[in-house]
């Protein structure tokens, strides 16, 4: 199982982004860019374009290594080697993903809030994302929560906290100012002119010692 604390830039391939052609060329790039961890995200898209997209990237994910999660469903983890699913707060529980993957599975959970955050932590999910930190055309329904509580989160939680919504590049030092460790960055990500030189630019602000 990957070490999940040693990974720093999660990128999602989120197909209101990206062309399904496109999806293994842009996590090719993201791979050659060092993103940690990479997610299909594909919120309009039938369970078997999903599952025949998450086919081919995990081909190109397995290879180096890099885990792949499919967002909310855990059919796909069913139908595909990957390594990972990932669930909102109104999906199935992380027992319930865990149980019907029936194997050894990456678990991680969106959460809004600290009180969310400690919920997911006490469910068992390997690591949570947190966020929005700021607005963002990706998950438009969504209030901000802003920087406040990014230390906060930190406190006493052992899982990995992926800070999420809003970051790009320009605002990365003010979110690790904050006290974020890791980041999920999507439009940024795959709006970048250079994916690969965006990513490795993001890469080497978050440190791996902390
Ligand atoms: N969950 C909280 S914010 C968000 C998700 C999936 C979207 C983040 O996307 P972006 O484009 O990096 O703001």
């Amino acid at each position: 199982m990957t070490d999940l604390a040693r990974c720093r830039l999660y990128g999602i391939i989120d197909l209101n982004y990206v062309d399904a052609r496109d999806a293994v060329r842009v996590a090719e790039k993201m791979i050659e860019g060092d993103v940690d961890l990479i997610q299909l995200r594909g919120k309009q898209k039938p369970i078997d374009e999903l599952v025949d997209l998450a086919t081919q990237l995990h081909e190109v994910t397995s290879r180096s290594s890099i885990p792949l999660i499919a967002n909310d469903h855990v059919e796909i983890a069913q139908r595909v080697p990957l390594e990972g699913v990932h669930v909102g707060q109104d999906d199935e529980a992380v027992a319930v993903v865990r149980e019907k993957a029936g194997r050894d599975l990456i678990v991680g959970k969106s959460t809004h809030s600290l009180a969310q955050a400690s919920a997911a932590a006490r469910e068992g999910a390997d690591y949570i994302g947190f966020g929005p930190i700021f607005a963002t055309p990706t998950k438009p329904d969504y209030k901000p929560i802003g920087l406040d509580d990014i230390k906060q989160v930190h406190v006493d939680r052992a899982l990995p906290i992926f800070c999420i919504g809003g970051i790009k590049i320009d605002n990365l030092p003010q979110v690790i100012a904050a006290g974020a460790q890791r980041v999920v960055i999507v439009s940024g990500l795959l709006k970048a002119v250079d994916i690969v030189k965006y990513a490795r630019a993001c890469k080497a602000l978050l440190n791996p010692e902390t």
